[in-house]
């Protein structure tokens, strides 16, 4: 037998421990864009150190292109020197033909486990749709909608969450980017075709931060610099990733 259930104790609880997460998350020292494989990497890497750390994701389920595998087969394949980050998460791979081969759902789920055991503040639904600047015109945060009104096209205004840094990690979607291109303040080149070796190399040489506030990493750097994309091998997501959270930490650090 289960004990006595009350319907609206449930629901307190959900809301009173929602609305103070958020409350504590509306000011961090870094957001995250994009809770997919480089973001989730930075997020841990920062969380770990200390930083106060929040992904927000637009979809139901962080992980991004992970969960794909490579056209849907759901295995990832990993170069072996990301070893150090898959010990991090506590996953062991299979070493093949040179290669580490994954469950991309364990490697999904691990990821999302070391960032909220990291202690990253994540919230899922949320659809970033703007840029916030400080007086300066460097970015100092987001402004963000729920990913239900952005689906369901209602006109509802969204809410700003502030920051010191900002890391895009959406994607091929180059978010946040794109809020600064639309209004002629940076230029995308948009991703060229794909080639694995190039489109790693490009995605790691290209984490840096673009514009004062606002640092890159995953395939936003393919966007940006127009470097291949690289298609359905992930170690250099994890490997940028990382470079995005030391670049954030020295940042923070040396408070510019
Ligand atoms: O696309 P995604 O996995 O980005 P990544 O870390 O990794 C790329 C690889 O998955 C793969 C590849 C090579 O391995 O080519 O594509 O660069 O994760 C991006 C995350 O950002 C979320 C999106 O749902 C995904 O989980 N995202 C996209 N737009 C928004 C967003 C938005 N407007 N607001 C919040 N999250």
């Amino acid at each position: 037998m289960i004990g006595k259930v009350f319907d609206l104790d449930v629901s307190r609880l959900i809301v009173r421990e929602y609305f103070d997460s958020l409350l504590d998350c509306l000011e961090s020292d870094v957001i995250i864009v994009g809770g997919g494989p480089s973001g989730l990497v930075a997020a841990y890497t920062l969380a770990d150190q200390g930083t106060k750390v929040t992904v927000l994701e637009k979809r139901l389920s962080p992980g991004g292109g992970v969960w794909g595998g490579g056209k849907g087969f759901n295995k990832v394949v990993l170069e072996r020197e990301v070893k150090p980050i898959l010990d991090e998460i506590g996953v062991h791979p299979v070493e093949k033909d040179g290669y580490f081969v994954v469950p991309a759902v364990l490697l999904a789920a691990s990821l999302i486990k070391k960032a909220i055991e990291s202690g990253a503040a994540l919230f899922n639904l949320f659809a970033i749709e703007d840029v916030y600047f400080n007086e300066e015109r460097e970015v100092a945060g987001v402004v963000v909608n729920d990913t239900a009104y952005k689906m369901t096209a209602l006109h509802v205004d969204p809410l700003t969450f502030k920051s010191k840094v900002v890391l895009d990690s959406t994607g091929h979607d180059a978010v946040v980017l794109n809020c600064l291109a639309k209004r002629g303040i940076v230029q995308i080149k948009g991703e060229d075709v794909m080639n694995a070796q190039m489109g790693e190399e490009g995605v790691i040489e290209g984490t840096k931060e673009v514009y004062p506030g606002l640092i890159i990493t995953g395939m936003a750097c393919s966007q940006f610099y127009g470097t291949p994309r690289m298609g359905p091998i992930f170690g250099g997501m994890l490997l940028s990733g990382k470079k995005a959270a030391e670049i954030a930490s020295d940042k923070l650090r040396l408070g510019r």
